[in-house]
């Protein structure tokens, strides 16, 4: 008999992403959160934190890329950059292939995810080792508080606003990402599913407005979060998420999977009903949320 196993990521007890399991490789509780690695036919290894979807093998360049290349290569000239969670790594490799990079910081609150990582996701925590990365086990909400003009690009690479995530979707959190910019510096953000999270977006995103002066919202897909399209948030104090490097650009879209030059732009569409959530208008699609 073969048993027909599935995982299911119930969001708000009214819908779900759904994986058929082969095999549960991992399973543990951390001092943060519950940590599990499952294998799976359609996405490949599967790390789930708190029986979320975090990143699959499959589907994780979709997130990384727009994470990392976005705000990148916007910056004139991206030096010290910090990574807030990101303890897969995923985020880390992709900041590494920016050339002018010189030292990454990993902040993550749970050695754990990191460790489960290196182990089970070789080809997504593979340049956790590179001698530019210097990695603090640290609630980020502490660590950010000590550091004023610090870094060029900031990546805020966190888990949803929940648990252990919670202290990093704040006024005050944003506010010291912004204090630990240097003159230039830019930050971006994941910021949740347009489509499943409507009013945590709307919320996130009138918290960045009140810190930044430049704050645009981008999208792509993400086929394991809930809605299938994710957003993440680019901020700075001037600096506009304009390609600043082209020949980087045309550089990195040689081997990326997603990102090329004209998804650079394209990213930044917003559709009319996001463009109402920003406003501060209704939710405009009713079940969904
Ligand atoms: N709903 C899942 C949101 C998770 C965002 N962070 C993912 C970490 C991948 N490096």
């Amino acid at each position: 008999m073969t048993l027909d196993i599935w995982f299911t990521e119930k969001h708000k007890d009214q819908q779900g992403i759904s994986v058929k399991v082969k095999n549960v490789l991992y399973s543990g509780q951390s001092d943060f959160q519950k940590i599990d690695v499952i294998d799976t036919e359609a996405f490949g290894k599967v790390l789930l934190l708190d029986e979320l979807f975090m990143t699959t093998e499959k589907d994780e360049f979709f997130y990384h890329e727009m994470i990392s290349h976005i705000p990148l290569l916007a910056h004139r000239c991206p030096e010290r950059v910090l990574v807030i969670g990101g303890g897969d790594g995923g985020t880390i490799r992709e900041v590494l292939n920016h050339p002018s990079v010189k030292e990454v910081v990993l902040c993550e609150i749970d050695k754990a995810v990191i460790d489960v990582s290196i182990k089970y996701f070789p080809s997504i925590a593979c340049r956790l080792d590179d001698p530019r990365v210097k990695i603090n086990i640290e609630d980020a909400v502490e660590y950010i508080k000590k550091q004023k003009n610090s870094f060029d690009v900031v990546l805020i690479d966190s888990t949803d606003p929940l648990g252990p995530g919670v202290g990093l979707f704040t006024e005050d959190f944003y506010t010291n990402v912004k204090n630990s910019l240097k003159e230039g510096g830019v930050m971006a953000a994941q910021t949740e599913s347009p489509i499943a999270c409507q009013k945590e977006f709307q919320l996130i995103n009138a918290l960045l407005n009140k810190v930044f002066s430049v704050v645009k919202p981008y999208f792509a897909p993400v086929p394991t979060y809930p809605g299938a399209y994710w957003s993440w948030t680019f901020c700075s104090m001037g600096v506009l998420p304009e390609i600043n490097n082209e020949n980087l650009a045309i550089e990195l879209e040689k081997t990326a999977i997603y990102y090329n030059r004209e998804i650079h732009k394209a990213v930044f569409a917003i559709p009319n009903y996001v463009k109402r959530l920003i406003e501060n208008k209704d939710t405009v699609i009713p079940g969904c949320n």
